[in-house]
């Protein structure tokens, strides 16, 4: 087991070992590893991954979107469990940029899944707790690659659906799930159509007491709205569902539909398909962040960025031309 001080030496190749050989803590090491800004935890980040590589591709990777308070928590614990009494092995992880709560969305979660986070089949990771959507959503994608090398064979990519991240967790995920709460009335609860537009199916929660009646009927609602969207894959119409959560019910539904999408969209190639498209798409974002990031920190460019912002916002250039000087006093050297 290598040591726990992330600044201590330590070799890529016994972490990348010790992970492969499904060792939890090694594995929250190298999330740890990943998840660091420093340039030579980066480079040692990147070593590992190139071993873990291999390894990787064999679990079900599901999104989960919902608004504040709709119970994504519980409904993970729930699905979680029921996910690892058929003997899968679940991962849980959230990108959450906004998290302004200390440690992490899910670390101050855990009460809310206490079976699933003692269950020695499962690793809950929380939300990187600092970065740009764009750094969290990449080191979360490499965490994640990181938790099948280990042995997970489920993923679960949790989101709070308030931003841009559910985009970002649909762009890492085989399949997404968005959470919904029963409405009153037939209000489509403010969703973006672009987030309906991502489902592959859609959970009405706490459908039970006395909201097991608005939850049936919102489904329906949302049953209705589904259909005049374009499904998300040749294979799948996106349906609705409800559940309750917190007493389990309607869980083993949610399960089959999730092993039914999975099982077309195997024997389709669909899944190889989307994972190619995510991949192309992922190497053009890191090509993205990393010219500007070395824009920013050209020493000639760096000093003139702000000044031609200026000139652009106060319309005294064009946004063209800023661009141009910018790329050419960059490409210059
Ligand atoms: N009645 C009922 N309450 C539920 C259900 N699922 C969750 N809750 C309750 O809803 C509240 C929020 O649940 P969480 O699981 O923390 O919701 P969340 O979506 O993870 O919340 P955030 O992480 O804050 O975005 C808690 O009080 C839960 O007990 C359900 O199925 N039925
Ligand atoms: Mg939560």
């Amino acid at each position: 087991m290598p040591p726990a001080d992330p600044d201590s030496p330590m070799k890529t190749d016994s972490l990348a070992r010790a992970v492969l050989d499904g060792d939890r803590r090694a594995l929250a090491r190298a999330i740890t590893l990943i998840e660091s800004t420093r340039r030579d935890h980066r480079d040692q980040a990147e070593a590992l991954m190139e071993e873990l590589m291999p390894h990787v591709g064999g679990a079900i990777r599901i999104g989960i979107s919902g608004a504040p308070g709709v119970g994504k928590s519980t409904f993970i614990e729930a699905l979680g469990l029921h996910a690892i009494e058929q003997g899968r092995k679940v991962a849980v992880l959230a990108v959450d940029p906004s998290s302004k709560r200390g440690g992490g969305s899910i670390l101050g979660d855990k009460t809310r899944m206490p079976e699933l986070s003692q269950s020695e089949h499962a690793f809950i990771r929380p939300s990187p707790s600092s970065g740009t959507l764009g750094g969290v959503a990449r080191r979360t994608r490499e965490a994640l690659l990181a938790c099948e090398a280990a042995g997970f064979d489920m993923a679960i990519v949790e989101t709070v659906g308030v931003g841009q991240s559910e985009t970002a967790v649909a762009d890492m995920v085989d399949m997404f799930l968005l959470l919904l709460l029963p409405a009153g009335g037939d209000d489509l609860q403010g969703i973006k159509k672009g987030i309906m537009e991502m489902a592959d199916l859609v959970v009405v929660n706490k459908a039970d007491g006395e909201l097991e009646k608005a939850a049936r009927r919102t489904a329906g609602d949302y049953g209705n709205a589904l259909r005049l969207i374009r499904p998300t894959c040749p294979e799948w119409t996106p349906r609705v569902l409800t559940c309750s959560a917190l007493q389990g019910e309607g869980i083993t539904d949610i399960w089959q539909a999730i092993g039914e999408f999975n099982g077309l969209r195997a024997e389709s190639g669909g899944i190889e398909k989307r994972r190619a498209d995510q991949a192309r798409a992922w190497m053009w974002s890191e090509i993205d962040e990393g010219l500007r990031t070395r824009l920013h920190g050209h020493k000639d460019v760096g000093a003139m960025i702000d000044g031609l912002e200026a000139d652009v916002v106060a319309g005294k250039m064009t946004p063209t031309a800023a661009a141009q000087k910018i790329l050419g006093v960059f490409l210059a050297g």
